[in-house]
């Protein structure tokens, strides 16, 4: 084999300092076997807003099953074994009946809680900067903004998310998702989301979604957030 010319060895630091720039969560493409990302701060982070037990249970096993059952509906397609999550997730049509509805639910339910886990454990406040810019073009203003994601939240029937989803030139738009379902499954890229199944909120606020769709604004990281928006622009984002 002959050595790498100079010209591949630049091109290949290009690549690698390009990369280092992109949160690695961001970077990466993992194919199956998954694995389950620990919380990214402690269970008591979003306290009192959204209480450790149930972000203890809500990780660690309700988020473990879905990491547990996708890789054994993988188990028995190793074609589909290799995809990235989101090309699988993108790609659903195309997978034998035995898996697909296996792998809608779980898989969608990793790439949903993964994004999730990621954009909590800060303080709330408000978007700056290119975000706040695009959320004002694109959704009329932050209070407008929350408002009428909480009213989306609070009308998704039985379970389900609410997401905003970003293209690669950065707009953004509101959607609610039945189940596990994911815009990544119409080929799209989520900014952010938030889990409206009652296992996400029930302990601390029984039937009043209401409630909790409104303290879930105190626990966003906005810099997490404005990183996953840098990264849908740089064509980086994944799940
Ligand atoms: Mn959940």
């Amino acid at each position: 084999m002959h050595s790498l010319s100079r010209r591949q060895l630049l091109a290949g630091a290009t690549v690698l300092s390009a990369s280092a720039a992109i949160p690695r969560a961001f970077a990466q493409a993992p194919s199956g076997p998954f694995t389950l990302p620990p919380l990214p701060y402690a269970p008591s982070k979003n306290e009192p807003h959204i209480d450790t037990q149930t972000m203890e249970l809500h990780h660690d096993k309700h988020h473990a099953a879905y990491v547990t059952n996708l890789n054994t509906a993988l188990a028995q397609h190793a074609e589909a074994a290799k995809m990235p999550l989101q090309e699988l997730l993108a790609n659903l049509g195309k997978l034998p009946d035995s898996v697909r509805t296996a792998i809608r639910n779980n898989g969608g339910g990793h790439a949903n809680h993964t994004m999730f886990w990621q954009i909590m454990g800060g303080s709330g406040g408000e978007p700056s900067g290119e975000l706040k810019a695009a959320i004002e073009r694109d959704l009329g203003g932050f209070q407008k903004f929350q408002t009428d994601f909480n009213t989306v939240g609070l009308g998704q029937f039985g379970s389900g998310w609410v997401f905003v989803t970003v293209t690669p030139e950065g707009k953004l738009g509101l959607v609610a998702k039945p189940n596990q379902d994911t815009p990544l499954m119409d080929g799209g890229r989520v900014l952010m989301g938030n889990d409206v199944w009652e296992h996400a909120y029930y302990l601390k606020y029984q039937n009043r979604r209401a409630d909790y769709l409104k303290a879930w604004w105190n626990v966003l990281d906005w810099n997490k957030i404005a990183e996953r928006y840098a990264a849908a622009k740089a064509g980086k984002l994944t799940i």
